[in-house]
């Protein structure tokens, strides 16, 4: 069984977001027209609360791209995104969200940051999605969404670690590139460990998806 994960397409990840990734839109479109081909449609969504402690303005004198220790981990500093039940944090209203057959929230814990849909960045703590993709006996994931160096990318390689075959969406995920180049090595690191990366055309043409 196959199953369509879409990567936080949240409205703060987009244009006017307070993270906005670069081209974040173009995504959306994709998503849209993958969704109807897929009988499991899984949304993951940033949810943190309002001190948690990957926001900048929780660390006086930092800024966003200040790199602190936080629980163990070295963690980025961002700006305030994704509050819980705030308009940030809403899925867009470009994306079928009709389609979405479970959300999976991560990052709920204000000391420790949660890029992967799987696990915490410490790996302390799973998600719940993996129970959800067994009970539902999905075994192949198809990726896509925001953004490509982060949580697409903790996602995919937590993914290929637990066992899955997983399909990245070229054309269906965009990046945050702090550092030029961060979202083609994502990608490069993706494929190495077993990601399939291809254009979405290229997955609609292929028979027996879904
Ligand atoms: C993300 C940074 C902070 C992401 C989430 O969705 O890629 N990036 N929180
Ligand atoms: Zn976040």
């Amino acid at each position: 069984m196959d199953a369509l994960l879409l990567v936080d397409l949240q409205n703060d990840f987009l244009p006017g977001g307070s993270l906005a990734v670069p081209e974040g839109n173009t995504v959306l479109g994709v998503a849209n027209q993958l969704c109807t081909h897929f009988d499991h449609v899984i949304a993951s969504q940033d949810w943190h609360p309002p001190d948690h402690q990957s926001f900048a303005d929780q660390h006086p004198g930092l800024s966003p791209g200040d790199v602190i220790t936080l629980n163990g981990n070295p963690q980025i500093l961002w700006p305030r995104h994704c509050v819980e039940h705030t308009p940030g944090a809403q899925f867009s209203d470009s994306l079928d969200g009709s389609a979405i057959t479970h959300v999976s929230r991560k990052g709920t814990d204000r000391d420790i940051d949660s890029y992967s849909a799987f696990f915490d960045n410490g790996h302390l703590r799973a998600t719940g999605l993996h129970d959800v993709l067994r009970t539902a006996s999905v075994e192949r994931l198809i990726v896509l969404g925001l953004a490509t160096d982060y949580c697409v990318k903790y996602t995919v390689l937590d993914a290929l670690e637990l066992g899955y075959q997983v399909l990245v969406i070229r054309d269906g995920v965009r990046g945050v590139d702090l550092t030029p180049g961060d979202s083609e090595r994502a990608l490069a690191e993706m494929g190495q460990q077993g990601a399939r990366l291809l254009e979405s055309r290229h997955l609609l043409d292929q028979d027996g998806v879904g």
